[in-house]
């Protein structure tokens, strides 16, 4: 970490200085349209305006921006597979962790980096032995969860910590170390995982250590052309080069989506208790398996294979729409829209849309992906009449699970587990940074029912 550490060395002391200043002298300005009220104590805390988090703020309408960057600007601007504007994770990540825009120079060196930590894809001893005896079928989510936290057998941090070796100023070079192991040691487990939920666990792929943390992701899950994948994908060497790229731009753009999602929130709380960032991270995902934050895509997959098996015509805009009706007149949702912050389409799902509209070819005879692409155009307004949700556009899991689906990962359940992968860079960089501005162990008041009754 020579580089990105001196980058965020020269960064640490002014901006800790400037948070010092904030909390010393002016701890008691009041933040706007941020009251609490008995609605938003109710009503799982909405609005609130109550977390510190730096690198990544969700606009209601403009969506995410990554230290103020659009997605697009970093399509633009971070290094990556420049012939399909498909920026690797590992530029996300120095742009999270130091705000700043990586040079290739810098982002192969954090490829490096991450490999070298990956040990070639070999996870430690005691993480094999306990992957290897948990149930094939058990849910993928539980499964890297628990491998997570077991990796905390070796933190840096809880060591230092335990021995006394470290002080409190230094606590963020250890919660680094630790984090970036952590992510380095991503792609083995969803690969092991995945290997256990479609081959009874025999490797379906193995590590390059030439190549970047997303393509290992896929090569380890058997999906990469040529010799690193050891079973026959299906995949033509274009498909599986296409899939590298699908993987870079989900891991990428799912990396943060502010303080306030439950696993990121989730990591920063068990974090604020000086866990090490492996149980922080091990507790996030544990929050991201929920049906209603990171399981949605595979609803919206049901969904649309359900919806592709009633309807006659999947290019009928009447058909679809009367589909639609017939979901909300029985209290269903429509999975895939809507969303609790943002009131616009969501500039996720619009890359994800772009990815899927740059390979038309390829998805022209698959009707699900072909309906993914034809419901904005019919969905919203429906919505709109129906007059219930504040969102009534495309929200980032409307597209994801399908697109997968179309390279052949049909193991809806796993799909949670890439989104786990890519979701440890946002958290674990807040982290780094919440050990650096030395932010206390977190702990707001509760209320009962008689305490809220009194106020009214
Ligand atoms: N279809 C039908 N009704 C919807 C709807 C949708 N897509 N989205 C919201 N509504 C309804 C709500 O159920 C609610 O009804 P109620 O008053 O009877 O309870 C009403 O509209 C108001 O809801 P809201 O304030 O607009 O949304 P919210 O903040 O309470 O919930 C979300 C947000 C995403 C859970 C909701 O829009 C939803 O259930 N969408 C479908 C599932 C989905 O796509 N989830 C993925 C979200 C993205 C993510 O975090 N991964």
């Amino acid at each position: 970490t020579s580089t990105l550490r001196s980058v965020l060395k020269e960064t640490i002391p002014e901006r800790r200085e400037q948070l010092l200043k904030l909390k010393k002298f002016h701890g008691q300005v009041k933040i706007p349209a941020g009251d609490i009220t008995i609605g938003s104590v109710l009503g799982g805390m909405r609005g609130n305006k109550s977390i510190f988090w730096q690198s990544t703020t969700l606009d209601p309408m403009d969506g995410i921006k990554f230290h103020g960057m659009t997605i697009k600007q970093c399509q633009e601007q971070l290094p990556g597979d420049a012939n399909d504007h498909q920026f690797y994770p590992e530029s996300m990540l120095w742009l999270l962790l130091t705000g700043k825009v990586p040079t290739v120079e810098q982002t192969n060196e954090l490829i490096s980096e991450l490999n070298g930590r990956a040990e070639n894809g070999r996870l430690p001893e005691c993480t094999e032995k306990l992957l290897d005896n948990l149930p094939n079928n058990m849910h993928p989510m539980t499964q890297l969860a628990i491998a997570v936290a077991s990796l905390n057998y070796g933190s840096q941090f809880a060591k230092g910590y335990q021995a006394g070796t470290i002080n409190k100023l230094n606590y963020w070079e250890s919660t680094l170390e630790d984090s970036l192991t952590l992510i380095s040691r991503l792609p083995a487990l969803v690969g092991k995982i995945y290997s256990k939920i479609t081959q009874d666990g025999s490797p379906l792929g193995q590590f390059n250590s030439s190549k970047d943390w997303s393509y290992n992701i896929c090569s380890l899950m058997g999906m990469t052309a040529g010799g690193d994948s050891l079973n026959n994908n299906n995949l033509s060497p274009q498909q599986s080069q296409d899939f590298v790229n699908l993987m870079r731009l989900y891991t990428g753009i799912h990396a943060d989506h502010e303080g306030g999602n439950v696993s990121a929130h989730t990591t920063h709380l068990v974090g604020s208790a000086l866990s090490d960032p492996f149980l922080s991270y091990s507790s996030g995902l544990m929050g991201l398996a929920g049906p209603l934050h990171g399981l949605a895509a595979q609803e919206v997959v049901r969904f649309l294979v359900e919806m592709n098996g009633s309807i006659k015509n999947v290019n009928d805009p009447k058909q679809i729409s009367e589909y639609l009706w017939s979901l909300l007149s029985s209290n269903r949702v429509i999975p895939g829209y809507g969303h609790a912050v943002l009131r616009n389409t969501d500039p996720r799902f619009q890359a994800m849309l772009e990815f899927a509209e740059r390979r038309s070819d390829e998805f022209k005879d698959d009707a699900n992906v072909q309906l993914m692409m034809t419901l904005p155009k019919v969905a919203p307004a429906v919505l709109k009449e129906h007059g219930k949700c504040k969102n009534p556009y495309p929200n980032v899991d409307s597209a994801s699970g399908v697109l997968f689906q179309h390279y052949g990962v049909t193991q809806l359940l796993f799909i949670t587990a890439i989104f786990g992968c890519s979701r440890a860079l946002g958290p674990l960089s807040q982290l780094v940074w919440d050990r650096i501005y030395g932010l206390p162990i977190e702990r707001p008041k509760s209320m009962d029912l008689e305490a809220l009754q009194k106020l009214v």
